[in-house]
């Protein structure tokens, strides 16, 4: 019922009719929040004043506390608890370049050269990220990237897609890393903890 949140009854992507997999006739469309709210294969919309009952409104897309198991979370009905329902996203990134086949020629030439890492980062509600770093030695430094925003927002400044983030290193620099890790931030000030 909120006009800024775009909602949408989809049949086509891309131009082309939704495939079975991706809820051929019509699925819903929720920007910013988990797949599992997206209902897909929809044959009749109820709208009512309480929550949807479906299975897998309550036994999915849940996350309970830690110690509570599948088993204990149906003994002690923790799925119908409504605080630990996931609507709208939190925040996210991915490293997409360097690769897990990539392959970079290491010799006394190349290692000072620049190399781009690349890769995305999203949040949920349509807050826009804001900052993305990298760091190459466990968190001890962190480099900030360059953002792009490919899409603009929707007219209530919601972002509803991802940006991609990149930013040059040395080679060395990647040889030398024990582990390389990237945080985003949105503009709300959410952050990714670095473990
Ligand atoms: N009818 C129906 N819709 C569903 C599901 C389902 O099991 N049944 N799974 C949901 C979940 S958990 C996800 S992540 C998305 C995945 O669909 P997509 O890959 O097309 O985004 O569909 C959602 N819609
Ligand atoms: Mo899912």
């Amino acid at each position: 019922m909120d006009p800024s949140r775009d909602i949408m009854f989809a049949y086509m992507q891309n131009g082309e009719l939704l495939t079975p997999d991706h809820g051929f006739p019509v699925r819903v469309i929720i920007p910013g929040f988990i797949g599992g709210r997206m209902v897909k294969w929809l044959k009749r919309v109820i709208i009512a004043p309480q929550e949807s009952d479906s299975h897998y409104h309550y036994m999915d897309n849940r996350v309970l506390p830690s110690h509570v198991d599948a088993e204990l979370a149906s003994a002690e009905a923790w799925w119908y608890k409504s605080e630990y329902i996931i609507n709208e996203l939190n925040i996210n990134s991915v490293i997409t370049t360097s690769g897990p086949d990539e392959i970079l020629p290491i010799n006394a030439f190349t290692t000072q050269m620049p190399y781009t890492m690349k890769g995305y980062a999203y949040s949920g509600g349509g807050r826009k990220v804001t900052r993305v770093e990298v760091t190459l030695n466990g968190g001890e430094t962190w480099l900030v990237c360059a953002l792009d925003h490919s899409e603009k927002p929707n007219k209530y400044g919601k972002y509803w897609c991802w940006c991609f983030w990149s930013v040059e290193v040395e080679v060395l620099g990647l040889l030398v890393a024990k582990e390389i890790s990237v945080r985003a931030w949105d503009e709300s000030f959410n952050t990714q903890l670095k473990s």
